[in-house]
This record gives structure tokens, sequence and C-alpha cells, in this order.
């Protein structure tokens, strides 16, 4: 007892020690019942799911909050052999692309869907950056779906923003390129390189994405973007940097302007020019990826045709306005009417209001143009400016109280300030420069202003050390009060740049427990132990397997030859909850599969010597786990 007691002190010590050697301000940082506020017993379930994207990881994270216990790491735009993903035959074809098979991607943004500007659960988009694409995750399974590639774009970070009937997913290129791409010198750029601004459609009862039209721009980098909701319905709001189109982004070349701009399209007019046939078409190359329910296989189709909107021919559709200094935030607030601007290299914060920006292009309140662009008086949108809020202002999502709460990267905090007057209400540090920061709801209508999530970019001292490379840290406030309160920190899997989270009641209860096993329509499953065969064509041999507990059938497989290539198309008959099975053989170059109850799996394997091969269950599913294997015999040709 005393032992322990000696211990907590010198813990207590410890962190008060490390929090006054690193940190300012620290005897607010933890206080009271914070350990209570976070705590859900064991059993328990989270209120929230929150979804965390995996920037270079490519991949998303699905935690609990407020507990910030890791629920399901989901594969996305990479390669994961934990589980098959991009391994399988099934699923490969999940990262064609124009350039081939690309199995890593870059993913920042996650976006919900939304029925009247309310998340609505059904599913998740996210961009790939940098062969870019947009992905599609059903949260009835928490899966990966569909993959579509966006054409003659070039980093799609400014992706995949959703507008609040789930319509479209609006997206802008960040760096601008020759279309279509072709073999100029790079100082051509102001001649040569152009924007392109990304409509794609999503059909409200499957969810399946088409690339709706595409917008020209000028050559700027576009960086992150809105929609309009409510009385800006109808409208996107994209912030853009580097409006000097310079060829190299060093700051002296890319940032010398005091402003950089926001675009702002309205897309019910593109809407209508695309019905009255105003757009142009180009051939070009990008591919859809699509799950057949039915067999759950990915089939991947190219497309090679893309319509194009010209702004410069098409009045009323696009207009500018500046922004000061190298914008990277660009967010709405839930009545619609406000959008903050923030300027990384600005002291002040731009809030607009969209019915003074209506009446600014009503009044052609404008200060020339940009290729054939409009661009509204900086002054005559503003709703007003917030002062000296910090440093390095990143991002900001609301509570649906009339607060909105910024990122600040520099100054390492998070500042809550009241979006009618713009007066700044409080500020608690974060534990190192926050990225963006998530409310649930925090970009819909209807915010659910309990929690907030500061997703931070440096964690040093948060966690043990784990040599050079640490896990990245988000840090969990209470925010249902005046002031924030720190309750939780959290490590995170790759560097999550944005999240979003929503009620876990609005996807619980659709949750898909196993697949149906009736309903396999797999060319090669076997929907029976008795069904189980093994036919050679040629060099090629389909292995027609079934797992169950605690057998692989058949497990005494001879007549391989070396030079074969070996299909094992492992059909999974259990129909209960938590019962996947796993597949893996000695000497496979690819990975293994993890086979969910229901569903059929088929993994290539290229015999190169004669001998005999054992192959197993990867899941440890019953008692008799160790004992579900079996044995491959390969003879000479
Ligand atoms: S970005 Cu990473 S912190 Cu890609 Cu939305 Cu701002
Ligand atoms: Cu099936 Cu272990």
């Amino acid at each position: 007892m005393k032992n322990r007691m000696q211990f907590g002190f010198w813990m207590l010590f410890l962190i008060a020690f490390t929090i006054s050697c690193d940190q300012k301000d620290s005897t607010k940082v933890v206080e009271g019942n914070a350990a209570e506020q976070a705590y859900v017993a064991p059993g328990e379930y989270d209120e929230y799911y929150a979804f965390l994207s995996g920037g270079y990881s490519g991949q998303i994270t699905a935690y609990g909050l407020p507990s910030g216990r890791l629920l399901k790491e989901i594969p996305v735009f990479s390669q994961y052999p934990e589980n098959g993903y991009g391994y399988s035959e099934e699923t490969k074809p999940m990262f064609n692309t124009s350039y081939g098979f690309v199995p890593w991607d870059d993913s920042h943004h996650i976006e919900l869907s939304q029925t009247k500007g309310e998340f609505d659960g059904r599913w998740l988009f996210v961009n790939g950056n940098n062969t870019p694409r947009i992905a599609r995750i059903d949260l009835s399974t928490f899966e990966t779906v569909e993959i579509l590639e966006i054409p003659d774009v070039a980093g799609l970070h400014c992706a995949p923003f959703i507008t609040e009937n789930s319509e479209y997913l609006v997206s802008g290129t960040r760096f601008s390129i020759p279309i279509p791409q072709k073999d100029v010198p790079i100082d051509t750029y102001k001649e040569n390189f152009k924007g392109l601004i990304n409509y794609v459609s999503v059909d409200p009862e499957h969810g399946h994405m088409e690339l709706a039209f595409q917008i020209e721009m000028p050559g700027f980098n576009y960086d992150l973007a809105r929609n309009g909701k409510a009385v800006s319905h109808g409208w996107s709001f994209l912030t853009t940097y580097n409006s000097e189109q310079a060829h190299s982004l060093l700051e002296v070349n890319a940032s010398q302007k005091d402003k950089d701009l926001m675009a702002i399209i309205n897309w019910k007019k593109a809407e209508e020019y695309m019905k009255q046939g105003k757009f142009t078409e180009r051939q070009t190359s990008y591919f859809h990826n699509l799950v057949d329910e039915s067999t759950g296989i990915v089939e991947s189709k190219e497309r090679t045709l893309t319509k194009i909107l010209d702004p410069k021919e098409l009045p009323g559709m696009v207009y500018f306005i500046p922004v000061p200094k190298s914008p990277h935030g660009c967010d709405v607030d839930p009545t619609g009417e406000y959008i903050v601007g923030n300027g990384k290299l600005s002291a002040d914060m731009s809030v607009y209001s969209f019915s003074k920006l209506m009446k600014a292009i009503e009044d052609e309140n404008f200060d020339g143009d940009i290729d054939g662009i409009p661009v509204i008086n900086y002054e005559a949108g503003l709703h007003g400016i917030v002062k000296k809020p910090g440093l390095g202002p990143l991002h900001t999502e609301f509570d649906g109280r009339g607060n909105a709460y910024t990122t600040f990267f520099i100054s390492s905090e998070v500042v809550k300030w009241d979006v009618e007057t713009k007066e700044i209400l409080d500020r608690q540090p974060t534990f190192y420069s926050p990225g963006h920061l998530m409310i649930p709801g925090g970009e819909t209508r209807k915010p659910d202003g309990k929690y907030l999530l500061a997703m931070n970019k440096i964690t040093k001292d948060r966690y043990l050390p784990t040599g050079p490379e640490l896990a990245h840290s988000a840090q969990l406030f209470d925010i249902s009060g005046d002031k924030m309160k720190l309750i939780l920190d959290f490590p995170t899997k790759g560097e999550p740049h944005y999240a979003q989270g929503i009620k876990a009641d609005k996807v619980q209860p659709n949750a898909v427990k196993f697949y149906d096993i009736e309903a396999n329509e797999h060319p090669y499953a076997t929907l029976g132990e008795g069904k189980t065969k093994v036919e050679r064509d040629g060099n090629e041999v389909h292995v027609y397997m079934t797992a169950m507990r605690s057998h692989l059938a058949p497990d005494n497989i001879e007549g391989f030859q070396v030079g074969d290539k070996v299909y094992f198309h492992v059909t999974n008959l259990e129909q209960d909850w938590d019962v996947p099975h796993g597949f893996a053989i000695q000497g496979a170059t690819n990975a293994e599969l993890l086979v969910m109850p229901g569903q059929t799996r088929t993994l290539v394997w290229e015999p190169k010597k004669v001998g005999v091969y054992a192959f197993y269950c990867t899941d440890f599913c019953s008692a008799l786990h160790q004992e579900m294997s079996g044995y491959a015999r390969v003879s000479a040709k």
C-alpha cells in the first residue's frame, strides 16, 4: 500500500514536472473529473464514432469517443496485409488507375454522407491526394466499396467536400498542370497550366459516384472547400493559394501578395448549363472501381470522356473574392450565412457573409476580373474580421450555439470565438501544433457541441518514446461549458488530417454482422462442404475451398506442379458474428486472406519448387484453430 502511494506521488510529481517544463498553462490542463468523463466502462459502448483519416497511411481509423478506443482500421488507399485488402483477387482491382496499379495514397478529408444538412450514417467519403481519387466506405460494413479516379488534376487535396443532401462531392486541384498533359517548360506555367474544380455526383440510393462535370479554372492551387447549407445551399467555397501563379512555391514567389482568393461557385447554375448542353467534352482516362454487391468482386472500368464547363463563357457561375495571405481553412457555419477564410500567414481571420456576397454580386460590386471571372470587392462581402486571434489559423468548426472553434498551428491552441460578434471567448493550449479539429457534426446544420477533438501535428513528449518515429496525438476537449476542458490524449495511426464524428446510434443499427451465404453469387463460391473441388485448366488451378470451425476442405491436395498458378477460392461457411477464418500458405508472395462469414476470397499462389507445403487458418477461431490446416503437394512438371 505504502509503495503504491509513493508510486502515485512520484507519478503526479513527474507529470507536474514534465508539464511545467514543456508546456504553458500546465495547471489548467487536466483538472477535475477528466478521467471520469473519458471513461467508458468495460462492456459499455461509446457515444460517438470518430473517423480519422490517416494521411500518409492512406487509410481511415474508427475510434470510439469519448474513450479514444481504436475500433477498426479501415483500409482504403493502401494495401493491408492484415486482412488481404488489395492482395486478394477480389479487392486488387480497387487500386486500378490510369497510371496502373497504385496501392498507396495520402488520405486527408473525411466526409460523412448528409441528408438535409445532417449526417445520415450511410457512407463515408475520403480523398486520395497523390494519384487523385475519391473513395466511398459503406458504413453498414465499414469496408471500402468504391474508388473513383479524378482525371487531369494533380494532388486532390481539396476534396471531397459534400453538399448538404450528398448531391455532390466537390474537389479542386492542388497543383495546376498542363491540361491535357504535355511536354512544356515548367516556366511556361502562366500560359500552360490550368486548374480544375470537379463535381462528383452521388447516387442517392446506392451512393455510387460519377464524375458529373469539371470547371476549368485559372492555374492556382486550390486548397480547401466547403459547401453552402440552408441559406447558401447551392454554392461552394474554395480557398486558393499561390494566386501569384509561381511555379516554385518558395515563400518569396508564392506568398508575395497580401491576399489570395476564395472561389465562389454557384453549382445550381452549373447544373443548368449542363442541362443546356453548354459543356465541351474532352478525351481523357480515369478508372471507376466498384464492388459488385452480389459477388463481392471489384469491377474496374476505364472511362474516357469528361465534361468541361468554362466560366469565361458561362456568366454567373464562378466568382472570386480576396482572402488574406495563404488561406488554408474555408468553413461555413451551421446557419450557412458565415464563411470563415483563414489566412495562415495573416494575423486576422476574415469572416464573409453570404447575404453580403449575394448583394455584391447583384450590385456587380467587382474589382475587375481574373480570366473572365469577376472578383468581388473584399469589403463588400465581409461580415467582419476576428482580430489577432492567435498565430497560424488553420481550421474552424462550430458547436451549434453560435460559437466557432479555430486551431492555431503556430501558437498551438484552440480558440473559441463568437461568430456574430467575432469576440474571443476562450483559448486552450494543445500539445502540440494542431491541424484540423473536429466537433461531431461540426460542419453540418446541427452540430453536436459536446466534444472537440484536436489532431496535433507534433507529439514529442506526450507518450512513452518509440524512437524517432512517434504516433501522432489527438486530444479530446469537453466543450459543453463556457470554457473548453482537456479530458483525454490518445495516439493515432498515420497522420490524421481530418475527422468526422457521428452519434453511434446513427450507424450501429445498420451494422452488418455477417454476409448471407445464400446471397453469395461469387463465381468461385463453394456453398457447402460437399461441393469442394480442384479444377485444372492448363497451368491454372482453381481450388474451391471451404472454411468452417475447425477445418479447411479439402485439406490434403496433391497434383500441383511447379509453374502452376493456383487460385485458392476460400468460402467461409459460418453464419455467425465474429467468426472470420484466415488462409495462408507457405511461400505465398502476396499476403493472406481474412474471409468474413458468408464471403469468398481468393489468394493466388505460384509454387516455384517441388515439395509439400503447409497451409492454415490465420485467425484464432475455435479451440481447434491450430488444427485448421492442410498440405499442398507440388510435383515436377
Ligand atoms: S489539411 Cu492537414 S492540417 Cu490536408 Cu485539411 Cu489542414
Ligand atoms: Cu479458422 Cu482458425
